[in-house]
């Protein structure tokens, strides 16, 4: 039987996979996106898993689905999906999904050239420049972002002791900086990056809380960046992040960007307004800048900005059938 037909918009944003959904969204009960999040994790996971996993999607696949606005003031509303679940703000994943919403006549805006959209992590603004029916680039300015926790030890199996810091900027990221048993990411290999980064991920997540202090369903360190010295010339930094349980991102990753110059900033290593032009594994860049400071709860955060390109590669038809005895897909881990 056809569980579902789901028409998509694929595209990638400077390299990594974004998955724009267009028809056969679940109705969702809540007020806010957060709520709208937690529905669909319960109810409607299937298709998360059918359209991300293999063999309709992969290890990187990451997507979404635009729904109406949630405030007033808002234009649309995001849903994040991907392999590990439904992040609560995913950078690269709005890039993409605004690119190919703006293309695809699926998102019109009261202010040309600028958005509002309510995502599961907050409220963001985007600007966005077109030429023609093409859109040339879009800049988030994405929810306040902050140092959580500063130089965690752990003990790693067969790396050793890594200090990390741990950062929020949309989701928590531990960032390991180059250190003895580190040698920056032009010398460790992407299977270095995914053998160690899971190990991480569970040592430092049982040895630190990791809760949003207004938003306790946003909790759990999820992602691992790692830094290192740049490829060109004109990057300020470079990082690669592991996401989902295989994935290294293939963009300069737009929460990560956003965490590490809450940190940089923290650190003093960074000014407001300073442009941060923050490199990938692939080389492909994002620029981000600090462009005001809050506090959340007392902490001191800073609203990032980052601006990026993605490009539509296809238009995709994809049924569910549960005939299929992969019609929820599955994953090598
Ligand atoms: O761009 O925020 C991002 C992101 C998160 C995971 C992969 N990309």
């Amino acid at each position: 039987m056809n569980k579902g037909t789901f028409f998509c918009i694929d595209a990638h944003t400077c390299g990594n996979p974004v998955r724009l959904v267009i028809s056969g969204h679940p109705n969702l009960k809540g007020e806010t996106m957060s709520e709208k999040r937690i529905h669909f994790l319960k109810e409607y996971d299937w298709i998360r898993q059918g359209l991300m996993f293999e063999p309709r999607g992969h290890d990187m696949m990451s997507g979404a689905f635009i729904y109406p606005p949630c405030s007033d003031e808002a234009d649309a509303s995001i849903l994040f999906i991907e392999t590990s679940g439904c992040l609560p703000m995913c950078g690269h994943g709005t890039i993409g999904t605004i690119t190919a919403g703006l293309e695809g006549g699926l998102l019109t805006s009261k202010v040309s050239g600028k958005l509002i959209i309510d995502v599961p992590a907050g409220q963001i603004n985007v600007d966005y420049q077109m030429t023609g029916k093409k859109v040339d680039w879009v800049k988030i300015y994405n929810i306040a972002s902050y140092l959580a926790h500063q130089d965690i030890e752990i003990e790693v199996p067969e790396l050793g002791k890594i200090k990390l810091d741990i950062a929020y900027g949309g989701n928590f990221y531990a960032i390991v900086e180059p250190q003895e048993n580190y040698p920056g990411l032009g010398n460790f290999t992407p299977n270095q990056i995914l053998k160690f980064s899971p190990l991480i991920r569970e040592i430092a997540g049982k040895a630190i809380e990791c809760v949003h202090p207004q938003d306790s369903s946003v909790n759990g360190l999820s992602h691992v960046l790692w830094t290192g010295e740049p490829q060109n010339a004109n990057s300020s930094a470079a990082n690669a992040v592991f996401y989902g349980d295989k994935a290294i991102d293939r963009s300069p990753c737009g929460t990560g960007t956003s965490a590490r110059m809450a940190q940089l900033y923290t650190k003093g290593l960074l000014k407001q307004g300073q442009d941060f032009v923050h490199e990938s594994i692939i080389g492909s860049q994002f620029v981000g800048k600090v462009e005001s400071v809050t506090e959340i709860e007392g902490i001191t955060a800073i609203m990032p900005s980052i601006q990026g390109w993605a490009q539509v590669t296809g238009h995709n038809q994809i049924t569910i059938d549960d005939d299929d005895p992969y019609a929820f897909g599955f994953q090598l881990v």
